[in-house]
């Protein structure tokens, strides 16, 4: 738990003028600690998002914050002129020192957005025009950043999304079995293993680079509180050179299925069809016509290839003793795991409408 005093400390290095009147914690992120803070000044309030950034998954902060200052500022750049501009990208508070991050006492390190008025999350979808939105903010976001050089941006986290790396860490994970959890998923292994050629699909199809979200969450997406717009993209750690299908597979992962990414009743976890059409025409709205036909066709395989992808990154941290993703409770990781192969299985049943469809709309 982050105490009140500490979070004042780490608050003052930033240039916020006014009093600290309160800081909750929020968000269902599986890595940063993230809050809430209010300040006020005579008779104004403002507010903040305060983000304790996990260090492990991160060692080089300098970096990550580079690229993070770098996209913010081309957002507010391409958005000069736009109404609701402010509202549409994220904005970093600097520090006093004009610093976009600092270190609080114990070596740990902080960064500080303005918060966005009147927007909201959700962790479930709830309907198919959700679905549309969330997909559009993504492909807008893609369309914002195709005039930012791909080279201008570090790698944060190299091979992040490189499916036959997370595959090679899976069969080290099952060799080594530290924590010696490997009898009690045999299922999940054999699934795994059995698929091997899918985690090459993407990588073997010579598409082409672009600047990806890389974390397409449908909770990555702040929607207008009264029109239910998608209006603004979060949670850019990992905005850096990818695949276009990386990004749309993995809102169909986590847009296409109502159901949690940790559900152990697994007949609720399936692909939504409309869900999927859905996400398929919002995303191709802004981005459409931009992209070459074969970058298009392979949406068709994203949402199999990043589903498998996750599985196997849940799996592999179960095996390790969950060293990665925050856990709540025993076994959650592996819950998550085979929410995802069942997912995965869902896709495969459905593939010949999803390419049918892909052929059809792309
Ligand atoms: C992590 O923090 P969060 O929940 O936005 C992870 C993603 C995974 C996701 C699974 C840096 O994102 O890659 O898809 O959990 N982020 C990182 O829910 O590993
Ligand atoms: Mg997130």
């Amino acid at each position: 738990m982050l105490r009140l005093d500490e979070i004042a400390g780490v608050l003052q290095q930033f240039a916020i003028d006014g009093r600290l009147v309160s800081a909750e914690a929020i968000g269902s992120g599986h890595i940063h600690d993230t809050l809430h803070v209010t300040f006020t000044s005579g008779k104004w309030e403002s507010e903040y998002i305060l983000q304790r950034i996990n260090r492990t998954i991160f060692p080089n902060v300098p970096a990550l914050m580079s690229n993070m200052q770098r996209v913010t500022e081309h957002l507010a750049k391409e958005l000069a002129g736009h109404p609701d501009a402010e509202r549409r990208a994220l904005t970093l508070i600097p520090t006093r020192n004009e610093a976009t991050w600092c270190q609080d006492q114990a070596g740990e390190y902080w960064r500080c957005f303005r918060a966005i008025p009147r927007t909201r999350t959700f962790d479930a979808v709830e309907s198919t025009e959700q679905a549309f939105q969330a997909a559009k903010a993504f492909g807008c976001f893609q369309r914002l950043l195709s005039s930012l050089p791909a080279e201008s941006l570090i790698e944060t986290i190299p091979g992040f999304h490189h499916t036959p790396s997370r595959f090679a860490a899976l069969r080290e994970a099952i060799a080594n079995d530290v924590a010696g959890r490997m009898a009690g998923c045999k299922r999940e292994i054999e699934f795994a293993l059995v698929r091997e050629p899918l985690s090459r699909v993407l990588v073997e199809a010579n598409l082409p680079l672009r600047i990806t979200h890389n974390d397409t969450k449908l909770n990555n997406v702040l929607f207008d509180e009264e029109s239910g717009e998608g209006i603004c993209v979060i949670d850019l750690d990992t905005v850096m050179p990818g695949l276009t299908a990386y990004d749309f597979g993995d809102m169909v992962r986590t847009t296409a299925c109502a159901a949690a990414e940790d559900e152990q009743d697994l007949a609720l976890v399936q692909m939504d069809f409309a869900l999927f059409e859905a996400l398929l025409r919002g995303f191709l709205e802004p981005v459409g016509s931009a992209l070459p036909h074969a970058e298009r066709m392979s949406l068709a395989q994203g949402g199999q290839v990043i589903t498998f992808e996750q599985g196997i990154r849940f799996l592999t941290d179960y095996l390790r003793g969950d060293t990665y993703y925050k856990v709540h409770r025993e076994g959650q990781n592996l819950d998550r795991c085979r929410a995802q192969f069942k997912l995965l299985a869902s896709m495969e049943e459905q593939s010949q409408a999803v390419n049918a469809l892909v052929e059809k709309v792309a």
